[in-house]
């Protein structure tokens, strides 16, 4: 009660609703469609039928008098299919859909496929039920899309209850436990199988204190959320704080080849999954920003997360190690090092020693989430290590779910890039460890704060399905969902506030890929000098002639070179580099001329007032659909406009008196510069 149907209104209901269906199979999950087909037909005068034979339809009734059949066909059981390779093919996860005779058929192997089945039935709506289609078998292309929670059970004094955290407080902590009533988390784990996503991580990478306890004496709580995720086919993971032994009461030290380091691991593991029989494993950030890890004790990050696997693995379980290791104690007059080089320098010598459970998750850029940076040159570099891509739909850097910055095409671009060149696999396909976002839901009504940052979770979810997928296709498919039977007109503005929003929230904040420029700390507004003299690794350089980091391997610190293919070339001169990396890679003089034409900083003045300017823009467009969405939802964002409008210019005043009092080049057109 109270809180947003997201992408599940009861109208999509309708279509199935109003049908007769079968559900043919069963299990656990077979139950939960069954739930769901049911509460459609309460509502719009359908009827379910339930069989349990696993084939050929419900005693005496041939399929043919139903317009819908979702059945689970067992292993060897008999299937209508001619083509059984056809059949057998969709795997645990994936189903085969088909209509003829005026009969939708869905067919899955697993559980989770027939679940999936349903959604895309539901999808597809009315269109489910038109026509003919040959079958077609539909399967993600990784068994993993995991969402990443940074959610502290303790209120941390710094960080809050969620760290990055945008959408109130946590949904499956409060007062220092798993919340009471559990709804909202069975809820979310429905919307998650309707978008495709399969496991959650319920606390922050940053272990502190009173979350190490969940991997101990608290699993129950653990227990409690994953029971509620579960008939949703949504799989359960935990951070784990690398000293857990010495934190717990365990052996003294935490050094990965330790005998009794490695049985207290294997006890603490079987101790979880008594309480959690199918645990997805752990998530760990070791020897990162102040966590502790195996460098302490002189052994890789291959030992340590090895020991975790070896551990996990007679359970079935996976350690998702993290590559996000720096140094974040820099020292800004050093200009040799470079914190984007680290990832690289401490993984890609480790290609091959990871244990087949392990799994090496990525961000997708070597900084931090910035809203422009090249794709990992890690993500290409261990072709005999499980890989996985991390993006962040919580907006810590862009706009913190107070700005529209829908990172569909953001995450479509790294998940194109083909790392090898044009002729090699692309990063979707490589990622054979997963997909992984740090999720963007709180306990908001509207679950990501900014309501129109829901489409954020909706597009990672099916991004991680098909990672090759049309973002705008999967944009418009979230758009039919969350707002059922639109007028063009609302279709068309809602395109036109998302579509874009990523590119105009990058012009009127940090050019040119140089990254930061924010407020230290929180991370939210400009400060262009923010972290300029910092020790976390993040400048820009900028003087009076120029600015960019130099990061080629002719005069740089070398990271161009850590790309293979035709990237390393590419990136290594500034004529041929990209425009929107120049900085990134480059330290350039402002007058240097971008492939567009223009000088960098021309291109500066003229992002920044055009960025602002287009976020007018969109908050008028969002003012001219007030009729047409609800009061509650159209009062929130436009809310938030007001404060994307005051913070964008914001941006522009600062960073275009920053460069106007650097380089004193006056703005060719003469605009407003303080
Ligand atoms: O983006 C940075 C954040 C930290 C975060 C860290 C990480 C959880 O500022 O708050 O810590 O990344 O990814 O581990």
């Amino acid at each position: 009660a109270g809180v947003d149907p997201a992408w599940l209104p009861r109208e999509v209901w309708r279509p199935l609703g109003s049908r007769r269906t079968l559900v043919d199979g069963s299990g656990p999950l077979v139950e939960t469609v069954h739930g769901e087909v049911a509460a459609g037909c309460a509502r719009y005068g359908g009827a379910v039928v339930r069989g349990t034979r696993g084939a050929r339809g419900a005693p005496g009734v041939p399929d043919g008098s139903y317009d819908l059949v979702l059945r689970l066909v067992h292993h060897g059981g008999a299937g209508r299919h001619t083509d059984p390779a056809l059949l057998a093919s969709p795997g645990e996860e994936g189903f085969v859909h088909e209509r003829s005779g005026g009969t939708t058929t869905v067919t899955a192997s697993g559980q989770r496929g027939l679940l999936y089945g349903l959604f895309h039935v539901v999808r597809l709506g009315e269109d489910a039920f038109r026509g003919d289609r040959a079958p077609e078998a539909h399967r993600p292309a990784t068994e993993l899309r995991m969402l990443d929670h940074w959610d502290n059970v303790a209120v941390h004094p710094v960080m809050g209850q969620v760290e990055r955290g945008y959408a109130g407080g946590s949904l499956f902590w409060r007062d220092g436990s798993a919340v009471a009533d559990l709804e909202r988390v069975r809820g979310y784990g429905r919307l998650l199988a309707a978008c495709g996503i399969n496991a959650v991580s319920v606390n922050n990478v940053n272990v502190h204190e009173a979350e190490a306890h969940l991997l101990t004496d608290r699993v129950g709580d653990v227990a409690r959320i994953a029971d509620a995720l579960r008939p949703y086919g949504v799989r359960t993971h935990l951070s784990v704080n690398f000293a857990s032994p010495v934190l717990l009461g365990g052996p003294a030290c935490a050094d990965p080849l330790d005998a009794a380091v490695r049985e207290w691991w294997a006890e603490a593991v079987r101790g979880v999954y008594a309480a959690v029989p199918d645990f997805g494993g752990f998530v760990v950030k070791a020897d990162s920003e102040g966590q502790p890890g195996p460098f302490t004790y002189g052994r890789s990050h291959a030992d340590g997360a090895n020991m975790l696997a070896a551990a996990l693995a007679p359970h079935g379980g996976t350690v998702h190690w993290r590559a996000f290791v720096y140094d974040h104690r820099q020292d800004w007059r050093d200009r040799s090092s470079d914190r984007a080089r680290a990832a690289y320098d401490h993984f890609a010598t480790l290609d091959g020693e990871f244990a087949d459970n392990a799994v090496l998750q990525v961000k997708h850029g070597p900084m931090d989430f910035q809203v422009r940076e090249p794709v990992s040159p890690v993500l290409g570099a261990l072709p005999r290590t499980r890989v996985a891509v991390e993006v962040q739909a919580t907006q810590e850097y862009t706009g913190q779910q107070r700005h529209v910055c829908w990172l569909g095409p953001m995450w479509s671009e790294v998940l194109r890039f083909r790392p090898g060149g044009e002729h090699g696999s692309a990063v979707g396909a490589l990622a054979r460890g997963g997909m992984v976002a740090v999720s963007n839901v709180g306990d908001d009504p509207f679950w990501t704060g900014h309501p129109l940052a829901q489409a954020n979770l909706y597009t990672f979810g099916r991004l991680s399905w098909q990672p090759d997928a049309e973002p705008r296709r999967i944009l418009d498919e979230w758009i039919a969902l969350t707002f059922p039977s639109a007028a063009d007109r609302l279709v068309d503005g809602l395109r036109t506030v998302l579509h874009g929003s990523w590119r105009t929230y990058e012009k009127y904040t940090a050019p040119l890929g140089v990254g930061f420029m924010v407020q230290p700390g929180h991370h939210y507004g400009p400060g262009v000098d923010g972290y300029e003299y910092s020790p976390w690794g993040t400048y820009h350089f900028a003087d009076r002639d120029g600015i960019g980091v130099d990061r080629s391997a002719a005069t740089g610190t070398g990271y161009a070179a850590q790309y293979s293919g035709p990237w390393a070339e590419l990136y290594e001169s500034p004529g041929s580099c990209p425009d929107e990396l120049l900085l990134f890679f480059h330290h350039v003089p402002y007058g240097h001329v971008l492939s567009s034409g223009r000088t960098v900083v021309q291109h500066i003045y003229d992002t920044h007032f055009e960025g602002v300017a287009e976020v007018e823009e969109a908050r008028r467009v969002w003012a001219g659909l007030a009729d047409l969405v609800e009061p509650a939802r159209h009062a929130r964002v436009a809310e938030r406009y007001e404060e994307q409008v005051r913070c964008a210019r914001e941006w522009r005043d600062q960073v275009n008196s920053y460069f106007l009092r650097k380089s004193g080049v006056a703005d060719e057109r003469g605009r407003t510069i303080y």
